[in-house]
């Protein structure tokens, strides 16, 4: 028994050993138009939108994928992803997934363009 305890206690060792040394990514993820959060882009997602704007109770809902234009939750919203699901268009790109980079990895900077000192302002024509 005492052996046990010692072999579980190595064990629990090496596992937190293993996990401090894995990154851990903070960057989630979402797919557009999913407003239920249940994997897939359908007409009850637009309903859900509805209901939730007449304050109507939702099980589940996630503002950020229901938000499918990135102009607040409105019923532009529900009714894009009824055109979409009707196969109109899709200028939202509703049904893509959508990544938020995680906010402690460094990203990539854009080089900014480097102005000569010497270049001489431009001064508009009267
Ligand atoms: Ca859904
Ligand atoms: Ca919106």
């Amino acid at each position: 028994m005492k052996r046990l305890g010692l072999i579980g206690l190595a064990l629990i060792c090496l596992l937190a050993t293993i996990g401090m040394a894995l990154p851990v990514s903070a960057a989630s993820s979402y797919l557009r138009g999913d407003a239920d959060g249940d994997g897939v882009v359908t007409i009850r997602d637009a309903t859900t939108i509805q209901r939730r704007l007449v304050e109507i109770p939702t099980p589940s809902f996630d503002e950020r994928a229901a938000d499918v234009d990135g102009d607040g939750l409105n019923i532009t919203d529900a009714t894009s992803i009824q055109r979409y699901l009707a196969q109109f268009e899709n200028i939202y790109h509703i049904d893509e997934t959508v990544t938020i980079p995680d906010p402690t990895t460094p990203q990539p900077t854009t080089p900014q363009p480097t102005r000569d000192p010497y270049e001489l302002p431009v001064v508009p024509k009267k």
